[in-house]
């Protein structure tokens, strides 16, 4: 595995840390292929049951690494790197049956504020902040921003988000709904992890279906998103998971998922 990308399993959680700190972890090529292929292995490891992405140092991620960028003479077909790694990366988190907390630690800018919005739960430390960069260097928001944003906060934040390219505080940030929770910066590192690891102790069948059906729910009417919840049920209804489930609440103890 590439140094820009550090890789770790803990309690059932596979860490993933953008590793570029000098950089505030600037997406290049080589962290960019390394995402790609963490997220490709991913969905077969029965032994990890949740993901948390995050950064080390000061940024969480400052977006595309410019620099890199300007390695190539004009005119740039940034559609080359956008289908080689932004979009693949994008439909592997949304889709990869497990879920993934990701852990703003400082700034998200860019395509990184929006690698943070396709993960299932956001979290920021205090000092995080967050902003749409894209505009500030003529560009508009890709890896999925134009998607994401608006459902999460709403048409109007989004757009000003996008047009006016101005940076959220965390705190703004969880009271617009962009991010779950924020916590002291002390204690983030270790409350990202314990979230991740209660992830990783829930029904992953049923956390798996949660993904499917919220995801489907973006493109679905009410009809057809009301017969998958129950299609979904059925198959969870008879999970071992399930009977465990009930079981353990009957007998007023915590319950083992197995995933089965
Ligand atoms: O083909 C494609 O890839 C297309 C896809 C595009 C997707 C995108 O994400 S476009 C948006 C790209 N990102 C940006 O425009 C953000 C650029 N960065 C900033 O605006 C600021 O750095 C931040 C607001 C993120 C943070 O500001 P601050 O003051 O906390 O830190 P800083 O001093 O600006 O940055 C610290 C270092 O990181 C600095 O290097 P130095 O001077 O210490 O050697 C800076 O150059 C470097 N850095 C920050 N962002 C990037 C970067 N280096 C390369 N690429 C960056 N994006």
């Amino acid at each position: 595995m590439s140094e820009t990308l550090l890789t770790d399993t803990r309690h059932g959680v596979r860490v993933l840390t953008l590793n570029r700190p000098d950089r505030l972890n600037a997406l290049n090529g080589d962290i960019l292929a390394a995402l790609n292929a963490a997220f490709d292995s991913l969905a077969a490891e029965d032994d990890v049951r949740a993901v948390l992405l995050t950064g080390a140092g000061r940024g969480f991620c400052a977006g595309a690494d410019l620099m890199q960028i300007t390695d190539s003479a004009p005119p740039r077909d940034l559609g080359i790197i956008i289908d080689k790694f932004y979009n693949p990366l994008v439909r592997k988190m949304r889709a990869l049956p497990k879920p993934i907390v990701c852990a703003v630690n400082g700034v998200a800018a860019g395509a990184g504020m929006n690698l943070a919005l396709a993960g299932d739960i956001i979290i920021a430390n205090r000092s995080a902040n967050f902003t749409q960069a894209f505009v500030r260097i003529g560009l508009l928001p890709d890896a999925g921003g134009t998607y994401f944003l608006p459902r999460l906060v709403g048409e109007a934040r989004a757009r000003a988000m996008a047009m006016l390219g101005e940076t959220l505080s965390a705190a703004q940030a969880e009271q617009i709904g962009l991010v779950w929770k924020i916590f002291d910066d002390e204690v983030f590192a270790a409350e990202a992890l314990t979230m991740a690891a209660n992830l990783a102790a829930k029904p992953p069948l049923a956390l798996a279906a949660m993904k499917q059906a919220l995801n489907a729910a973006a493109g679905n009417g009410l009809d057809a998103q009301l017969d998958l919840e129950r299609d979904l049920q059925r198959e969870l209804g008879v999970t071992a998971d399930f009977e465990e489930g009930v079981r353990a609440f009957l007998e007023k103890r915590p319950a083992v998922f197995k995933g089965k």
